[in-house]
């Protein structure tokens, strides 16, 4: 093999992905697309994450963790997310923010809407790696988090839950919400974090590169 030969081979690619730092370049984030049907995603030239989770659990929030910069809107009013919104986050992939489910004001044939939207995409997006289900540390595992987890495993797609406000709860009351919600979700992979405080973020951006990305 001469060097040119070398130096197109794979074993230079592998080598270069196996120096790649943890954390993607976050300086190279930018807002890619808004979309509401497949036609309207971009080229699925990367791996993408999704936010998923009721309104206001703070998805915009922690995606803007993950791309180091205040891209997603975020807000007090629920519904503030109300498309598909893609993100580069590095150069690595991309995360994907999704409409918050039920917040009050959802009418009948939005909830549908909503409902045909996010399936579309978590159904049938062929570079989705993984779906983060993002959940207020202090509200309940209830029907709605149960549903899209089962509905995930059941399209065999890989999930993690993040517990997000973690500043609002003292150390012990968050200690018991994490054991009730571990007990009732089942899910092997939880994290607590706080946007706020910039806690627990990295800790997930790893296991999302490390297990999703990577892979
Ligand atoms: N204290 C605290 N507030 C947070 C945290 N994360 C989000 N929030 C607040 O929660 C509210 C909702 O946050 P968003 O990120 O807009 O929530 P969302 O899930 O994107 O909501 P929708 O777009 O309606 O689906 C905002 O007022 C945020 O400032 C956190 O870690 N700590
Ligand atoms: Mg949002």
């Amino acid at each position: 093999m001469d060097f040119y030969e070398f130096w197109d081979s794979h074993l230079v690619e592998n080598l270069i992905y196996s120096l790649m730092p943890l954390k993607p370049q976050t300086q190279h984030s930018e807002f890619l697309i808004s979309a509401v049907k497949p036609d309207g995603y971009p080229p699925p030239e990367k791996p993408e994450i999704a936010m998923a989770g009721r309104s206001n659990a703070g998805k915009s929030t922690l995606l803007n963790q993950f791309l180091g910069r205040s891209l997603a809107r975020v807000s007090n009013t629920p519904g503030k997310t109300q498309l598909l919104n893609f993100y580069s986050c590095g150069d690595h992939y991309r995360l994907v923010d999704l409409p918050g489910y039920g917040f009050s004001k959802q009418t009948q044939k939005k909830m549908y809407e909503w409902d045909r939207m996010i399936q579309a995409y978590l159904k049938n997006r062929e570079n989705l790696a993984g779906v983060i289900i993002v959940m207020d540390i202090r509200r309940d595992w209830e029907d709605f988090e149960e549903m899209l987890a089962q509905w995930l495993k059941g399209q065999k797609r890989p999930y993690l839950l993040a517990l997000t406000k973690a500043d609002k709860l003292s150390e012990k009351k968050k200690n018991d919400r994490v054991k009730q919600i571990k007990i009732d979700s089942m899910v092997d992979d939880i994290f607590v974090c706080s946007s706020l405080r910039q806690e627990g973020i990295k800790e997930i951006e790893n296991f999302v590169f490390n297990e999703w990305v990577k892979k």
